[in-house]
C-alpha cells in the first residue's frame, strides 16, 4: 500500500490514517507531498495521486481510497482491532470519529495544527470555546463509560481522530479545566501525544 500524505507539521487529515496504519503494523510506503507550494504546485502534485485533489489518499494495487475516514475504515478491514470489538463501544468510537471528521470547524479554522510552533496560550473565540466544551463533554462521557485509557478502552481509530486535537490544545495553551474537565481529559490529551506513533510523526515533521 502507498499512503499519500501532506506536510507533517500541518496535515491533520494525513496524520489520522498514518497513525492507524502504523498502530496496526500494516506495511505501507509513504509518499509525501509538500503543501502550500506556490503557483498551485501542491494541488498539481496531489492530483497525480488523488482524484479528489486532497490528501490523504491510499493506493492499494488499482484501488485508490480518498478521505481520512474511508482510509481508516479500509485499514480496519485488514486490522479489525482498529475498532473496538464490542458493538456498542464500536458505535460510540465511530460516532466520536465521525463527529470530529465532520465538525469542530471553528477549532480547526482558528487553531490549525502547527507542530513547529512553540506552545503559547491564545484567546479563542466563543465558537471555538463551544467546540472545546463539547470535546471535553464527549471525552469525559467516553472515558467514564469505558474506563480509559483511550476513548473506547483500547486505542482505536477514534483516538487517531483526536490526536491532532490534542496537539492543538497543547500548541494554543487551551486548558481543559476551564471547559469542565475534571482532569481526565487533560491526562487523555497528554497520553495521545505520548504514543509512539505520534512521536514518530512529530519527529519526522521536524
Ligand atoms: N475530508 C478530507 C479532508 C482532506 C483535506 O482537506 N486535506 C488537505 C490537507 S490536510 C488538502 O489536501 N489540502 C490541499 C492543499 O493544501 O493543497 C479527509 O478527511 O481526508
Amino acid at each position: 500500500m502507498q499512503l499519500v500524505i501532506g506536510t507533517k507539521k500541518w496535515s491533520t487529515w494525513s496524520m489520522r490514517p498514518w497513525l492507524a496504519l502504523r498502530r496496526a503494523s500494516l506495511p505501507f510506503e509513504e509518499v509525501l507531498v509538500e503543501l502550500r507550494q506556490e503557483n498551485n504546485m501542491s494541488e498539481a502534485a496531489i492530483r497525480k495521486h488523488s482524484p479528489s485533489g486532497l490528501v490523504p489518499c491510499l493506493k492499494d494495487g488499482d484501488l485508490v481510497v480518498v478521505d481520512s475516514l474511508a482510509i481508516c475504515e479500509y485499514a480496519a478491514e485488514k486490522a479489525p482491532q482498529l475498532w473496538p470489538r464490542d458493538p456498542a463501544a464500536r458505535a460510540l468510537a465511530r460516532s466520536a470519529a465521525a463527529e470530529m471528521h465532520s465538525g469542530f470547524a471553528s477549532l480547526r479554522g482558528e487553531c490549525p495544527m502547527a507542530l513547529d510552533v512553540e506552545p503559547r496560550p491564545v484567546d479563542i473565540s466563543p465558537a471555538t470555546q463551544a467546540n472545546v466544551r463539547r470535546i471535553v463533554s464527549l471525552w469525559t462521557g467516553m472515558l467514564d463509560r469505558f474506563g480509559g485509557p483511550f476513548l473506547a478502552g483500547d486505542w482505536s481509530i477514534a483516538d487517531a481522530f483526536y490526536t491532532p486535537v490534542a496537539s492543538r490544545f497543547r500548541t494554543y495553551g487551551i486548558r481543559l479545566s476551564d471547559y469542565g474537565d475534571d482532569g481526565r481529559c487533560g491526562e487523555y490529551s497528554a497520553r495521545l501525544l505520548e504514543q509512539p506513533e505520534f512521536l514518530e510523526w512529530e519527529a519526522a515533521s521536524k
